[in-house]
């Protein structure tokens, strides 16, 4: 056992020093028997989770399951799960021994027992059946679709619905908007999108951005800022430092993307005359942020931001795709407008991982009696708003080590 601590320990130390860890500290004071410095925390904002994942090979089982149970409406088992993959992805090397779990947090006696299989046999065999149910399996197929959700997906498996075509020849089915350039776009969106094209994105959205208003910048948030090299889409915070400008800028880049955009580029020839018409699909929600209804309470919702959710036609680097004649891939776009005074928390949230953000409001509440969500923090004790111009700054506020984008891949 204290061989493993040591191990432990060391690969913790090699190429960066291990930072102190306030919350541990301030329990080690309190309870003689509390863990030790170099133990894992379970909070995911206390650990500093790269995409080096050692342990791969128990991260994808434990998530199948997790998927499996948030596809039974099971959350808080499947969270169960998350979490204890996400302590895995946190470490520093790949577990040797089923024993080394037992210094862990988060890791229960289902997700030990998978891991023990697999240490065992190379795989789990209930990852396996999973894998292979009819239920699981077409479930992650229509959930794959732009704008169906498991409660959808679910509706049309009972249904008797296995495949899109039958989906798509089903009478009785209504596809909404959203679900109609979903299944439109399908093969496009399915397909990840690389660095390379979030970078050629950018470049479209700051080219609409600075043309409605100059002032304002955009930045990539989402999984693209944490280091990723593949997305399922992109995400954009837009900056504007002149008050109310946040409501309206979004509205002026839709209308800019339907419009002058696309001529002046096919003008310069970045744009075939294909790519016109650049906006594929666009749902703008206005912002419904009210200072006066936080501190809020549903810490899982999605923020009140100024939004919109766009597929884009993207011209592609090279190859052209023979099948359908066309040069160019939609792509999904997510753009959010925060106030100038939010933006902080606004870029906090969208930065991820969701793991890590429920982590950090779950830390907030539980250890520090704060509310954090993607618009202010908010100290129950002294019935205060903390003020914030920068991630660091809330770090600060809760007491918490600075973690970098690219160590919350939680
Ligand atoms: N987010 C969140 N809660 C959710 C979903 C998302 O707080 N339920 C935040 C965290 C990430 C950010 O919004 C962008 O969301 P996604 O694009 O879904 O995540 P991503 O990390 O960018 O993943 P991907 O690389 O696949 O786009
Ligand atoms: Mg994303």
């Amino acid at each position: 056992h204290v061989l493993h601590i040591s191990w432990f320990t060391e690969s913790m130390s090699a190429g960066r020093p291990v930072p102190k860890n306030p919350v541990v500290e301030q329990r080690s004071c309190a309870h003689p028997s509390a863990t030790p410095e170099s133990a894992v925390s379970q909070y995911a904002c206390q650990r500093r989770t790269t995409l080096d994942n050692h342990n791969k090979i128990f991260t994808d089982a434990l998530e199948v399951l997790a998927e499996n149970l948030e596809f039974c409406g099971n959350l808080g088992q499947s969270l169960a799960f998350r979490r204890a993959a996400s302590v895995l992805k946190s470490l520093p090397a790949a577990l040797r021994h089923l024993q080394e779990t037992q210094r862990l947090p988060c890791l229960g006696e289902h997700s030990r027992a998978i891991i023990e299989e697999i240490f065992e046999c190379g795989s789990s065999s209930r990852v396996e059946e999973i894998l292979n149910d009819e239920r699981y399996r077409t479930m992650k197929l229509f959930s794959s679709v732009f704008g169906v959700g498991p409660k959808t997906s679910e509706n049309w498996f009972f249904r008797g619905l296995r495949t899109f075509e039958q989906v798509l020849s089903e009478p009785s089915i209504r596809l909404n908007r959203m679900q109609t350039a979903g299944f439109l776009f399908y093969e496009d969106i399915s397909n990840p999108v690389s660095r390379t094209e979030a970078n050629a994105l950018k470049i479209l959205v700051e080219e609409a951005v600075i043309c409605v208003n100059p002032s304002a910048t955009v930045s990539i948030t989402g999984g693209f800022s944490r280091g990723k090299e593949f997305g399922h889409d992109v995400d954009f915070i837009i900056k504007t430092p002149e008050a109310g400008q946040e409501d309206v800028i979004l509205p002026a880049v839709i209308e800019r993307f339907k419009s002058q955009v696309q001529k002046r580029l096919f003008q310069q020839k970045v744009l075939s005359e294909d790519c016109l018409n650049i906006l594929l699909y666009s749902d703008f929600q206005e912002s419904t942020f009210d200072l006066r209804q936080l501190p809020t309470h549903c810490f899982e919702a999605m923020d009140h931001f100024s939004k919109c959710f766009l597929i884009i036609k993207l011209k592609r680097e090279q190859e052209t795709d023979a099948r359908a004649g066309r040069d160019w891939r939609a792509v999904r776009v997510d753009l959010v407008a925060p106030p100038l005074e939010r933006f902080a928390y606004a870029l906090l949230g969208w930065t991820g991982s969701t793991l890590f953000g429920r982590d950090l409001r779950r830390f907030a509440r539980l250890e520090r009696g704060k509310l954090l969500d993607n618009h202010a923090l908010y100290d129950k004790a002294t019935n205060t708003f903390l003020p914030a111009n920068t991630e660091e700054d809330i770090f600060a506020h809760l007491g918490l080590e600075y973690i970098e984008p690219w160590q919350r891949n939680a």
